[in-house]
């Protein structure tokens, strides 16, 4: 028989270990690092309410504005959100960790179009989150003439009514394609030629924002943007006088992805977040703030035909078809930066 003593040491010692699991579970953490209006706070919440996980998100505009926080030691991250272009980057500099495929059942949700990609072949490293488009928004009340091509675009009639995507890489691939150059030759000659064009272009752009640039056609500071389909899709939606155009010069198809650090502490809980991103209520809902061309078939048949006829979020297979991706160009990138901020501060 146990004395009071004992009894009393014995509980205490039960309270300690209940008090030392419940601040485990306190401390069960992760660290995402995404693109803006990407992944809706909801999601988040609810992720952290169902799982008990504390989530902290950090936002970034461009994959170069994440690359140079990543490689700054900047920030201990456990997601990261690349574009194609820059996973194979990563993968190439064994920056990120391979998945445990077994704790992401849900990837069977992904279309098998977007699965396999040269970017990662077999998915080790990478999950598919949205892709899309970059193409033209025109406000018709505003915009008389037809619109058809960046070269309609950045005309000296429009100057200061441009909204533009603030990321080198972009611009610099919508001058290639106005001298029918395919966005992945970036030599030193094309890059001349895409500078002259340039030249003509940039001076004519009011506002840069790569975050929403549909806020300033919304609000009538502009009249026509190069924008993400996403941002195109939400302006259609909001009011009839906007049209979206796939520039006649070609455009590109980016993916945009889930990936872990390889410096990752909290990688379970990435996988964790991963599988429940994929799940078809919860990416339907992603899908319904951020209207971008979903890759999880299962999410996109519970969309409505609205949402799916939306011209700026799925472009058609035709259109697809035309489409590159960016591939991984190296130092190549740095020379587009230069070029693209030289030329704005002119
Ligand atoms: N607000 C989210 C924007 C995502 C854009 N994807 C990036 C593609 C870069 N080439």
């Amino acid at each position: 028989m146990k004395t009071k003593t004992t009894q009393t040491i014995l509980s205490a010692a039960a309270a300690a270990a209940l008090v030392f699991t419940a601040t485990a579970h306190a401390v069960e953490k992760l660290n995402i690092y995404c693109w803006s209006e990407y992944i809706p706070q909801d999601v988040i919440d609810d992720f952290a309410k169902e799982t008990g996980i504390k989530v902290s998100v950090e936002n970034y505009a461009s994959n170069e504005e994440m690359l140079a926080k990543l490689g700054a030691g900047g920030g201990s991250f456990d997601i990261i959100q690349p574009s194609e272009y820059v996973v194979e980057a990563l993968v190439n500099e064994k920056l990120l960790r391979p998945l445990d495929k077994k704790a992401i059942p849900n990837l069977k949700n992904i279309d098998s179009k977007f699965l396999n990609m040269s970017f990662d072949p077999g998915n080790k490293y990478s999950v598919p989150f949205m892709a899309g488009t970059v193409g033209i928004v025109v406000n018709t009340d505003l915009v008389k003439e037809d619109i058809k091509s960046f070269s309609d675009v950045f005309k000296p009639a429009n100057k200061g009514k441009i909204v533009a995507l603030d990321d080198a890489r972009e611009i610099i691939s919508w001058a290639l394609l106005s001298k029918g150059i395919p966005v992945n030759d970036v030599s030193d000659k094309n890059l001349e030629k895409a500078k002259g064009v340039l030249s003509d272009w940039i001076p004519l752009i009011k506002v840069y924002d790569s975050d929403s640039p549909k806020t300033a056609l919304l609000n009538g500071d502009v009249a026509i943007g190069v924008v993400w389909g996403g941002e195109g899709a939400i302006l259609l939606n909001e009011n009839k006088k906007f049209r979206w155009v796939i520039p006649a010069e070609g455009t590109h198809l980016f993916i945009d992805s889930l990936a872990i650090p390889k410096t990752a502490k909290n990688f379970a809980n990435a996988e964790k977040f991963m599988n429940y991103i994929l799940q078809p209520e919860v990416s339907k809902k992603i899908s319904e703030a951020f209207p971008y061309l979903n890759p999880n078939m299962e999410a996109v048949k519970l969309l409505t035909e609205e949402q799916r006829n939306n011209s700026a979020s799925f472009p058609t297979a035709k259109e697809i078809s035309k489409m590159e991706t960016f591939k991984d160009i190296g130092e190549r990138g740095s020379v587009i930066e230069e070029i693209v901020t030289s030329l704005k501060v002119e």
